[in-house]
C-alpha cells in the first residue's frame, strides 16, 4: 500500500505547530535531530522535513504529495498546487513599512522608491495592480534593517506583533496579504493517496473544530432554562439533566471559544451558577 508523503518545515516558526497537529490527529512518528524523513507507525504517511521555501516545488513535482506551510510562501512561489485546508496557526501579514517619521500620503509614497523584500513576486504583482513604479531589491533575510543601512527606502515583509518594525524605526503602511498556515496538495494524487488525504483532512477538521469550541457545563433553576437555551444554541440543542436539588438542572453545551466570555456574563445574568468551561480534544460535526 502506498503512503502519503507529507512535507513539513524542518525547523522554524511552523515546525512545532505542524508536529503538534499531526500528533493531535493521532499520527505517531519519530523525529530526532538530523532526521529528514520518517514513516508514521500507525497511519500510512511518510513525513519529510524540509525548508518551507522548497515545499511548493516539491509538492508540484510529487517529491511530496502534500505540504504544510504559510500561504505567503505558497503565493510567492506560485507553483501548480492546490490549497486544501486552512489551519489557523502562524497568522501574520505581508506588509509594506516605511520609516516611522515619514508622512504617508497613500500608495503614491512608493512611486520611484526602492523597496527591499524577500517576496519579489507578491510585491511586484501588488505594485503592478496599483500602477506603482518602484524598484524592488530582493534580499533573503533581515529585511527590516534595509532602510536603516541605506539599502532601501522602505520594506515589504512579514509582520506579526509589529515589534520588529518598531525596533527598527519603521511603521506599517499597507497590508498586501493576510496569511496563515495551510495544507497544500499535488493536483493529481492517485485515488489511494487521495483517500489517505481525505482521512487526514477529516482528522484535521475534528482537531480544528475542537480548538475553536469549548464544552460548557452549568447549573441553573428550571425556570431559567428557556432563557439559557436561547443564549447557548449549542451544536443542536443543549443537554439538560435534573439535579438532586429539587427545581434545579445541569445544562451542557458547546460554545465558540471567541464567544464564550460574552456568553458567560449573559448566562450569569440569566441565573446560571457553577459554570465550567472545558477544552474539547476532538469534535466531529
Ligand atoms: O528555514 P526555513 O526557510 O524553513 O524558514 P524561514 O526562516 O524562511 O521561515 P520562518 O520559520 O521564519 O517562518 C515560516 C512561516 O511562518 C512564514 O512563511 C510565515 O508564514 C509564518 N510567520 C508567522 C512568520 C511570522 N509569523 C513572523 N513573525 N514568518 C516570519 N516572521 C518574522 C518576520 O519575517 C519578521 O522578521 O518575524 C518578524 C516579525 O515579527 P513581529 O512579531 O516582530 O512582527
Ligand atoms: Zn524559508
Amino acid at each position: 500500500m502506498s503512503e502519503l508523503k507529507i512535507a513539513i518545515q524542518k525547523s522554524g516558526r511552523l515546525s512545532e505547530n505542524s508536529h503538534r497537529l499531526l500528533e493531535e490527529c493521532g499520527i505517531k512518528f519519530f523525529n530526532g535531530p538530523g532526521v529528514l524523513k520518517t514513516t508514521a507507525r500507525n497511519f500510512p504517511v511518510e513525513i519529510l522535513f524540509l525548508r518551507d521555501d522548497d515545499i511548493p516545488q516539491y509538492v508540484e513535482q510529487k517529491v511530496a504529495d502534500i505540504g504544510i506551510l504559510g500561504e505567503n510562501m505558497v503565493y510567492e512561489k506560485d507553483k501548480d498546487v492546490r490549497i486544501v485546508e486552512q489551519l489557523g496557526f502562524a497568522q501574520c501579514r505581508l506588509s509594506l513599512a516605511i520609516p516611522k517619521d515619514e508622512v504617508y500620503p497613500g500608495l503614491s509614497y512608493f512611486m520611484n522608491k526602492k523597496v527591499a523584500t524577500s517576496y519579489p513576486k507578491l510585491l511586484s504583482d501588488f505594485f503592478r495592480k496599483n500602477e506603482i513604479e518602484a524598484e524592488i531589491e530582493e534580499i533573503s533575510g533581515s529585511v527590516e534593517i534595509a532602510p536603516g543601512i541605506g539599502l532601501a527606502d522602505a520594506i515589504c515583509d512579514i509582520v506579526s506583533s509589529g515589534s520588529t518594525l518598531l525596533t527598527n524605526g519603521l511603521r506599517e503602511a499597507e497590508t498586501i496579504l493576510k496569511s496563515q498556515a495551510v495544507v497544500i496538495s499535488n493536483k493529481n494524487l492517485s485515488t489511494e493517496k487521495q483517500d489517505i488525504l481525505d482521512k487526514l483532512l477529516f482528522r484535521i477538521r475534528a482537531v480544528k473544530n475542537a480548538k475553536e469550541n469549548k464544552y460548557i457545563l452549568l447549573n441553573a433553576p428550571e425556570e431559567a432554562i428557556p432563557e439559557i437555551c436561547k443564549i447557548l444554541p449549542g451544536m443542536k440543542s443543549p443537554t439538560v439533566l435534573p439535579l438532586a436539588k429539587k427545581g434545579w438542572c445541569s445544562l451542557h453545551s458547546v460554545v465558540k471559544e471567541d464567544e464564550f466570555w460574552e456568553r458567560i456574563n449573559q448566562l450569569k445574568n440569566a441565573g446560571a451558577e457553577g459554570i465550567l468551561v472545558i477544552s474539547i480534544e476532538k469534535m466531529v460535526l
